[in-house]
Order: structure tokens, then sequence, then C-alpha cells
């Protein structure tokens, strides 16, 4: 058993973390490190709430702004 995947048992939350993270990464498709309304395009919910959890108003979404989107 890979680490990894003890530590997810254990917590849970670790999982969530690293989903959030592989979803933040195929969903960021420059490889800026943030979301751009064009790149969640496709996710409605979120495309939707877009304004709501860009916290610092910048248009984009930074992976800690997205994981507040994912742990809403
Ligand atoms: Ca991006
Ligand atoms: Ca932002």
């Amino acid at each position: 058993m890979k680490a990894i995947t003890l530590i997810t048992l254990l917590f849970p939350a670790a999982l969530a973390l690293a989903d959030g993270n592989k979803i933040f990464d195929a969903l960021d498709k420059d490889g800026n490190g943030a979301l751009s309304p064009a790149e969640v395009a496709t996710e409605t919910a979120l495309s939707a709430a877009f304004e709501k959890y860009d916290s610092n108003g910048d248009g984009q979404l930074s992976r800690t702004e997205f994981a507040a989107y994912l742990n809403q």
C-alpha cells in the first residue's frame, strides 16, 4: 500500500484535498495556477458562482479560492 493511500484512508480530508488539486489542475488549461472564467465555462455551477468565490476580486480563482468552493 502506498503511503498516500494510507494517509487518505486515515484522513478523508486529505483525499478531498488531493482530488481538489486534481480537479484544479484539470481545469487550469494554461497551467498558470489560477482558473479564469473561460477555463471554468464547462463547470456550470462554478461558473455561476465564480464572482462569489473570487474573494480577492482579481477575476481568477486561485487554488485556495477553488478549495473554498469545493468545501462550501
Ligand atoms: Ca489558468
Ligand atoms: Ca481570485
